[in-house]
């Protein structure tokens, strides 16, 4: 039985605190990485929860702080990580723009970190859709899948973590870099 880290991150409200309390068997904890000096922001917390895998193996479900003072954070998060979910709201004002900064960010880690792109909020905002990502990935790599997912429904969660093991086997897989 092993134990690994799946991070999830995104910007404020893309429902990464939604995903993985739907998707947790424990009630998720929160550390508060504003401490004494609080700033009155949930976007401040580092949340975790858990989910055992048929085989037995528990992924620690770790959702990034949203709020950009925590970005230096992220690379350290992602470095014990064994996948990332980049999770977008589609009705943002640029959701491709959110995605690059995402990318950006985890640049160094992308290499070597299996990688899955959730989308939310594309019935409420149809455009860009997943051809649109799919396009500005491959023009702009990293290719990573790219998928819709509502977080309020387990099951969408449950096919984003399982592109993502996918994703896992074949890096394992392929040659190392
Ligand atoms: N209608 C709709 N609501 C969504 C969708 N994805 C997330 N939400 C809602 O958006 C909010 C996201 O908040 P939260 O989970 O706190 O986001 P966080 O800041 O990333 O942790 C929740 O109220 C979700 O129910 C979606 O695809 N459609
Ligand atoms: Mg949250």
């Amino acid at each position: 039985m092993h134990d690994y880290t799946i991070l999830f991150a995104g910007p404020a409200g893309a429902g990464k605190t939604t995903a993985i309390a739907r998707i947790s068997e424990t009630v998720p904890t929160a550390a508060d990485l504003a401490g004494v000096e609080s700033v009155g922001t949930t976007g401040l917390l580092l949340e975790s929860g858990q989910l055992t895998l048929d085989n037995g193996d528990r992924l620690r479900l770790l959702g990034a702080p949203g709020h950009a003072r925590c970005d230096a954070l992220l690379p350290v998060l992602a470095a014990n990580a064994l996948g990332l979910v980049i999770l977008l709201d589609n009705a943002r004002a640029d959701p491709l723009a959110d995605l690059a900064y995402y990318l950006d960010g985890f640049a160094a880690q992308l290499a070597v970190l299996p990688c899955a792109v959730a989308v939310g909020r594309l019935p409420e905002q149809a455009k860009p859709d997943l051809d649109d990502y799919a396009q500005f990935l491959h023009l702009r790599g990293p290719v990573l899948p790219v998928l819709a997912c509502d977080v309020r429904r387990r099951l969408d969660i449950v096919t984003v973590l399982e592109t993502l093991l996918a994703q896992v086997e074949a890096f394992n897989l392929g040659p190392r870099p």
